[in-house]
């Protein structure tokens, strides 16, 4: 079948527990016959993580933090080592200090503006990278977005901008690395009760509202993100690079 991914290697960054968007593409890519490599980000989240990713028959566990350069180079000199060839890269990390999504955009800080671009941003370029290489069949790059990019969405603040640089990023990318035989593709997904929305003050009232204007009037379901990494993973999409595809249940289409 087209979406099969066996004897495909995949590297998931961003699985922080259970909910982490990161970890329903893994299962996904999982399902789908990929034999994974996953990474948490540092010791605090290292017990949760390493339950979750070895209770998948076949998947290992990495610390990384990807706004550590040293950090990356040692994980894919590791990835080599293991899996040889990689042929998937999942992206699923951001982080803006908690003052920028609480002050008025107006105040945004040099230094949190430089943090939210260096993790939620730039670290998409490194890692990409550092995976080409290893990528000698070609591959597929993925990321995560959110309409904030866009749109106004109130506190959403320095990570609108950072994700509207991480969606031309994505475009970037797609040029450079189409000449490997790399796509390179955004998910836009809409708002999800995962560790990195909650504590977002009204995000219920969010969701709320989320659900009465989306064509289909509902929310999204974290494993719809997670099918549509498989598709972005598989041949199914091989023509596809460089976009944006959302899974919001069609919010992003109404004017009204
Ligand atoms: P999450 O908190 O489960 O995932 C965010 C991950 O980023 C965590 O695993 C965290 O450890 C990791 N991270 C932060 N800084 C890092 C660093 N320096 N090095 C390595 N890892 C680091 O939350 P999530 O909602 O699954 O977020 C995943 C992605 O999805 C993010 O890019 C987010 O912007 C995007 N997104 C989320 C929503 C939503 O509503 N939840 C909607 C659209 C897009
Ligand atoms: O991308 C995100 C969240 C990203 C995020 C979340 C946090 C919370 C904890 C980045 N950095 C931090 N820093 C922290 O200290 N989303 C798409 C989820 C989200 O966040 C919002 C939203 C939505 C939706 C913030 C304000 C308004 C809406």
């Amino acid at each position: 079948m087209s979406s099969d991914l066996a004897g495909r290697n995949a590297v998931v960054f961003g699985v922080a527990n259970k909910r982490s968007i990161a970890w329903s593409i893994a299962q996904g890519l999982h399902n789908a016959g990929a034999k994974l490599a996953i990474t948490y980000q540092n010791e605090r989240l290292e017990q949760e993580a390493k339950d979750l990713i070895l209770s998948l028959p076949g998947a290992e566990a990495f610390m990384c933090d990807v706004s550590n350069d040293a950090e990356i180079d040692r994980l894919f000199a590791t990835l080599k080592e293991r899996y040889g060839k990689l042929h998937v890269l999942v992206h699923s990390v951001a982080f803006a200090p908690a003052d920028e999504l609480k002050n008025d955009f107006v105040n945004t800080t040099r230094e949190g503006f430089r943090v939210a671009h260096d993790v939620s941003v730039y670290s998409l370029i490194a890692v990409a990278r550092a995976a080409a290489p290893l990528m000698e069949d070609g591959g597929s790059v993925i990321t995560m977005t959110y309409y904030g990019a866009e749109k106004v969405v109130p506190h959403y603040n320095v990570m609108g901008v950072a994700k509207a640089a991480l969606e031309c990023t994505v475009r970037y990318l797609a040029q450079d690395l189409g000449k490997r035989k790399i796509r390179v593709n955004a998910i836009s997904a809409g708002p999800i009760k995962t560790l990195a929305a909650r504590g977002i003050s009204g995000l219920s009232d969010m969701l709320k509202s989320h659900a009465e204007r989306a064509p289909l009037q509902r929310n999204v379901d974290v494993n719809e993100v997670g099918a549509t990494g498989v598709f972005l993973a598989s041949d199914a999409s091989s023509g596809i690079t460089g976009e944006v595809i959302y899974v919001d249940c069609g919010y992003n289409i109404m004017g009204f």
